[in-house]
């Protein structure tokens, strides 16, 4: 079994509400175990400004799926709830990013592990604390040292459902 992290993310059709029907599919997912998945958040779009707020949120499952076959399984749970063709850095219903898979690194053309934003986006490195606080990276760096040089700024944990 190997420990997965993925990224959700949604800013399209009842946001909140569309990270959390993924995250219950998330625990429907073959060979996959669900541990746990962080608070939802609520953070500044990254990219063009004028688009809604979104809700973001991290899970870790534990999975034996291969980091291909994760992903796809991914896919098809992102295409299940696309309503809205997704343009480059626009809004979207889903967005579901394979961030970490163990220890692995992963350079595919469809792949890439860690997932490359990770380091960068505050509303990753945040909520993936909140679930792993002791994680190393593949390079070794400490998830706490990219926690605590992460800016809060624009993103606001929202209260438990
Ligand atoms: N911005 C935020 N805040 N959260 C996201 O999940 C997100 N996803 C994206 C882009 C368009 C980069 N911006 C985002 O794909």
């Amino acid at each position: 079994m190997s420990v997965a992290y993925i990224g959700l993310g949604s800013n399209l059709e009842q946001p909140q509400q569309q990270v959390i029907v993924a995250l219950r599919e998330l625990t429907e997912l073959p060979e996959t175990t669900f541990l746990k998945a962080s608070s939802l958040y609520q953070s500044d779009p990254l990219g063009p400004s004028d688009q809604p707020d979104y809700i973001n949120s991290v899970a870790a499952l534990d999975t034996e799926l291969s980091p291909i076959a994760l992903l796809r399984e991914l896919q098809t749970l992102e295409n299940r709830h696309q309503r809205v063709r997704q343009e480059h850095w626009g809004p979207r219903t889903l967005d579901l990013d394979l961030l970490l898979y163990a220890d692995h690194t992963i350079a595919l053309s469809d792949l890439i592990v860690p997932h490359p934003g990770l380091a960068e986006r505050n509303f990753v490195v945040i909520p993936l604390y909140e679930i792993a606080p002791d994680l190393q990276l593949p390079d070794g760096q400490l998830l706490v040292d990219l926690f605590n040089q992460s800016c809060p700024k624009g993103l606001k944990r929202l209260a438990a459902n």
